[in-house]
């Protein structure tokens, strides 16, 4: 393996990382004392006793700041701690007592710092100062702030074109620092504001925008308290968004049934046992799901048009709602009429019997919420999928009611205000208007570059400076060799960031890193003491504040950065000034631009926030094109896999967030001391003659024929779907082809991957 090509990175010497995993059974339950244990040992090693108990008292509540951890919302936030291990563990990360500084860049190569593995370079901690890698330079120094704008806008403003830079953002970034940093984009004259959205729930927006009208959810967690019936399909709530599992097991003390669908399964949704209450840590916990669907990968189309199917054929839908509200029907029944069950059967992987027993659960339920996540999304069928969930839901007028609906589990804790607030690289007509309204220039109208796309414009030298605000654009991406070439041939790439990441590492010709505040640190500007908002997953807008010092006093706000950056850069005619000074100032602009926002700065100072209105669920008012939810026809294409091949899905383990790894075990499953490793059902290792524990290379199949391997894992013999196999992100995001994404959203198809397993030679 080359120098420049670690994209797989074994880890080194030293590092937990490089060892080898120790495995034993999975666990049934999800949560308990285990996991309060786990994430105390992680925040003291973190941040030591004192500030880990005056942190963690400060998470989710009304005068405190938001979650890093997920999207999930805050309820009525009336727990003294609303405690979540994967939560505790975000902010621990965050709120870390170790540092980084000049001299640990003045000992460390840039290229023996890409050598270093995703958890090393993480542990060491937070960012302190700016830092420049000058042309010809093998390492970072330190910068001032003035000269790195100075060099940004110098790099920006000598571009042939703006469309020649891309304005990249991860989900954790406020509601006011997207607004500007958008702005800033826009006023620069480029839609190329790829997000991490595009990997995640873009399936879900463009299949909800399309037959819905609005790209959101439509359930607030009331509803899934009143729910009949929950289908949580492609998601595993135990580990990546915790608090979901009290709400579900709220929904089933009041009598909800729970549906689980997933090729593996999830303690979480086994069985859980809740912290907040005494008897959730010592007790047996709650069995969650009333039944476990272990449907086979990309079995989801099928499944749902099965159901659709028989709804049909026994005329078990809601005229009434479908008259008043939907179009469609013929043409989704005629559709269906032709529904082959031996494909619905080979797709799924499931039986008829189990199809049927769905069925009944569905037809005793009068409300039902589908709620899903990255298992729905990262499919090339995604989109259809998606809309045949939604077909699901309409067909028995499961929407805009309570207790019912649509539920797209986001990621990222602002991941769908980014979206609000124009982060998008295809913005609406009506947004633009807005913005050009608001401030007096002519936004570009030309839509720009997604996640995939700008990947494939750096490769092709047509994207030329990076800028990064947040994330860890090389480590989240498909394809890693290529995307990691692709970023070495920018002129200059820049990333507004906590900590250190792999990014920082794979580089232009020149590099910048602009360390930033998190959100449990305190924020002064010219005006005194900020805050900043967020929109969870279910549209409520509210206040984070964050109490910590800053982890070093030269550290700026993302909103200071995105207000000096676009004055270095002469965007003239745009109040930078005013806005960085006082977060109100663009509190106002947003409630002027963005719809629903209205009187912002008064809303957002009541507790708890606001709602964001959601015509779909408040009024049964479809914003289509043609004012009605549309019913949709989707093709069932039946994924097989050729013979002695399995279909591969990157999941996360239970101790990391996204590229950011906690530490190397997930309990759940079973798996301690290390990360690479590959669960394959112990049939299907049989008839591959392989044996459990045996070390293998990954090897991803693609019609190009590039040759894509993931050297050195541990098979591990493991109850999920046949013919399935899954894998921990990001160390297999290198066999994910660029090229292999997703129809109409374009995201990367990260849960099936056709791989062939090599013994390790
Ligand atoms: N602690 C922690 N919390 C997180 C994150 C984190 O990394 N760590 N990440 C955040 C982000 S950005 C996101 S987007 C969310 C992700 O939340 P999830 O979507 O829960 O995350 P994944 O680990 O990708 O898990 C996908 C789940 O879908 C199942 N699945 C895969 N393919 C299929 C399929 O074809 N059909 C069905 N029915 N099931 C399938 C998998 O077995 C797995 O249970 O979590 C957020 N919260
Ligand atoms: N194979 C595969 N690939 C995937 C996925 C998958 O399931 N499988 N999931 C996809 C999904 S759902 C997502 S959302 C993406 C995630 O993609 P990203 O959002 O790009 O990645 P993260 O790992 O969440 O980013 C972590 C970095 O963000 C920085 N950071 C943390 N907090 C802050 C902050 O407050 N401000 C700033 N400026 N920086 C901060 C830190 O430096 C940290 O290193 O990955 C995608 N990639
Ligand atoms: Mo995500």
């Amino acid at each position: 393996m080359s120098r420049h090509a670690p994209t797989d990175d074994p880890g080194d010497p030293g590092d937990p990382g490089a060892s080898a995993p120790e495995v034993s059974p999975p666990e049934e339950y999800a949560a308990g004392m285990p996991g309060v244990t786990a994430a105390l040992r992680q925040s003291w090693e973190q941040m030591g006793v004192r500030r880990t108990a005056l942190t963690l008292l400060r998470v989710n509540q009304r005068k405190g700041f938001d979650c890093p951890g997920c999207a999930w919302p805050e309820g009525d936030r009336r727990h003294v701690a609303e405690f979540c291990e994967n939560g505790a563990k975000a902010v621990a990360e965050e709120a870390t007592t170790r540092r980084v500084t000049r001299e640990f860049f003045a000992r460390h190569t840039i290229d023996e710092l890409a050598e270093r593995s995703d958890h090393w370079l993480g542990q060491q901690g937070r960012l302190t100062e700016p830092m420049v890698r000058r042309e010809g330079s093998d390492r970072y120094e330190p910068i001032s702030w003035d000269e790195a704008f100075g060099v940004l806008a110098e790099e920006l403003n000598a571009l042939g074109s703006p469309d020649e830079a891309a304005f990249y953002t991860s989900g954790r970034t406020s509601n006011e620092a997207a607004f500007v940093y958008q702005l800033l984009a826009r006023a620069f004259g480029t839609n190329n504001l790829p997000d991490c959205s595009n990997m995640c729930h873009e399936s879900s927006g463009s299949a909800l925008t399309e037959t819905l009208g609005v790209g959101k959810g439509s359930v607030l967690l009331e509803d899934l308290h009143e729910a009949d019936l929950i289908l949580v399909v492609g998601q595993n709530p135990g580990t990546n968004h915790p608090r979901m599992l009290a709400a579900l097991e709220r929904a089933k003390r009041s009598g909800a049934r729970i549906v689980a669908v997933n090729p593996l399964p999830e303690a979480g949704l086994l069985r859980f046992k809740n912290p907040q209450r005494v008897s959730g840590l010592a007790g047996r916990g709650t069995a969650l799901a009333d039944r476990f669907l272990q449907i086979r990968l990309n079995g989801d189309l099928a499944l749902f048009q099965a159901l659709n199917r028989m709804l049909l054929d026994r005329d078990a839908v809601d005229h009434a709602f479908l008259d008043a509200h939907a179009v469609g029907l013929p043409e989704l029944t005629e559709h269906l009429r032709g529904l082959d069950w031996d494909d619905v059967l080979a797709a799924t992987g499931l039986s008829r019997e189990e199809i049927d027993t769905t069925l009944d659960d569905v037809l005793r339920a009068d409300r039902i919420i589908v709620c899903w996540a990255m298992g729905l999304t990262q499919h090339r069928n995604a989109v259809p999928t998606i809309r045949e969930v939604v077909n699901f839901l309409l067909l028995r007028g499961n929407i805009g009611r309570r207790g019912a609906g649509v539920c797209p589990v986001r990621g990222h804790s602002n991941v769908q205000g980014d979206r609000t607030m124009g982060i998008v690289e295809r913005p609406s007509p009506a947004f633009l208007d807005a913005l050009a309204g608001e401030f007096g220039f002519a936004p570009p109208r030309e839509h720009g570059l997604d996640t995939v796309r700008t990947i494939e414009a750096m490769r092709d030298g047509l994207v030329k400076v990076f800028v990064g605000m947040g994330g860890n654009f090389v480590r989240a991406t498909p394809d890693s060799t290529v995307t990691e070439a692709a970023m070495r041939s920018c002129r200059l790439t820049a990333h507004v960031s906590t900590k250190p990441n792999r990014s920082h590492t794979v580089t232009g010709r020149r590099a910048l890193i602009l360390p930033t505040l998190g959100r449990t640190e305190t924020d002064v500007q010219g005006s005194g003491p900020q805050f900043v908002s967020v929109e969870d997953s279910m549209g409520m807008v509210h206040a984070s504040r964050g109490r910590l010092a800053p982890a070093s006093r030269d550290l700026l706000s993302e909103v200071a950065i995105v207000c000096r950056l676009g004055r270095a850069m002469g965007l003239a005619g745009f109040d930078w000034a005013g806005m960085e000074r006082d977060y109100d100032v663009i509190r106002s602009h947003i409630a002027r631009v963005v719809p629903g926002f209205a009187d912002f700065n008064r809303r957002i100072r009541e507790p708890g926030g606001f709602v964001l209105p959601h015509a779909p669920r408040d009024r049964r008012e479809f914003p289509t094109a043609g004012g009605r939810a549309r019913l949709t026809v989707n093709d069932l294409e039946v994924l097989r896999v050729p013979e002695g091949r399995l279909l591969l899905q990157t999941v996360r383990s239970h101790d990391q967030y996204n590229t950011t790894i906690y530490g190397m075990d997930d309990r759940y499953r079973g798996v301690r001391g290390g990360r690479r490793v590959v669960f394959v059902h112990p049939d299907d290792l049989a008839d591959l003659g392989l044996a459990d524990g045996a070390t293998v290379d990954l090897v991803s199949e693609w019609r190009d024929g590039v040759d894509r391997r993931a050297p050195g894992f541990r098979l591990v013999a493991y109850p999920t779907a046949r013919g399935c196999a899954a894998a921990y992100f990001p160390e297999t995001n290198v066999l994910v082809p660029l090229d292999s994404t997703a129809d109409i959203s374009n995201t990367p198809t990260s849960k099936s991957i056709v791989v062939r397993l090599e013994p390790a030679s």
